[in-house]
């Protein structure tokens, strides 16, 4: 799956930690590893600055597939839509769906088709961000490929991480995939309204993101019922009227 980010390496190291002699490739494929990822840091502190100096709130979303990032961004924006100038930026593998959804709701979008990449890179991103030339003073979200592993290596120059679990995926997630945990700002937690028929409490799911950790800002919702949604609105609204984001 993980060609383009690496991850796919890591594996491999593991297998060979097991008393198997390294490849002499290896050292080499590591080396094209962190300067991908270096170069990437470059364009994502371009962007970053971008955003500063235009006011722009960036917010990067991921998730494992299916979570609910695009339903969250469809009640995001019907709550802010006249409020403040909108961005989306959809990153899926393939299909234009989220964005014909995004679309619908009178909103510009930029949709990236990655092929067979997992994730969003800085390079990318500010192409999409080129082409959709927002205002000062706007929010712009970027919806991440559904993945829960790969997006966390990969800045993209975003104000914020926002990484959404949701109740279908079982409370144990932030254990078993604490890197993108560790690098959001903020964790979401979605469907809520779903926990009752499952084996999920929120209350553990809580727990086990704060325990991947402690310094996220959470906030439990239903997208699809609206719950909650009014709560994360507020938040947004502040944070784009604070001095710095
Ligand atoms: N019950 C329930 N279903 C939800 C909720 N949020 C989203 N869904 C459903 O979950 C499915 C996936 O939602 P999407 O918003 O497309 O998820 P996504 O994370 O954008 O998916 P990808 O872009 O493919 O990774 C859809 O059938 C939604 O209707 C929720 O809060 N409760
Ligand atoms: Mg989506």
């Amino acid at each position: 799956m993980c060609g383009t980010c690496g991850c796919g390496k890591h594996h491999h190291e593991h297998e060979h930690g097991h008393g198997h002699d390294h490849h002499p490739d290896d050292r080499r494929t590591i080396a094209v590893e962190q300067d991908i990822l270096q170069r990437n840091n470059l364009l994502a502190e371009r962007n970053r600055g971008y955003f500063e100096a235009k006011h722009i709130f960036c917010l990067n979303l991921m998730s494992a597939p299916g979570s609910g990032k695009t339903t969250l961004l469809e009640e995001t924006i019907r709550r802010l839509k006249g409020r403040l100038p909108l961005y989306v930026i959809e990153g899926d593998q393939q299909t234009s769906n989220d964005a014909n959804r995004i679309a619908a709701l009178d909103v510009p979008v930029f949709q990236i088709n990655t092929g067979a990449g997992c994730h969003l890179e800085a390079a990318t991103v500010h192409h999409a961000f080129q082409h959709l030339n927002p205002e000062n003073d706007s929010l712009l979200f970027i919806e991440n490929v559904g993945n829960l592993v790969c997006p966390a290596m990969f800045d993209l120059g975003e104000a914020k991480k926002v990484v959404i679990v949701s109740t279908t995926e079982g409370d144990d997630k932030p254990l078993k995939y604490p890197h993108i945990f560790q690098q959001a700002d903020i964790c979401i937690i979605n469907k809520i309204d779903l926990a009752p028929f499952l084996n999920t409490e929120v209350a553990t799911l809580r727990e086990n993101a704060l325990k991947a950790n402690h310094r996220l800002l959470l906030f439990e919702v239903s997208a699809l019922q609206n719950t909650g949604i009014d709560h994360w609105c507020n938040w947004l609204e502040t944070e784009l009227t604070a001095p710095s984001h």
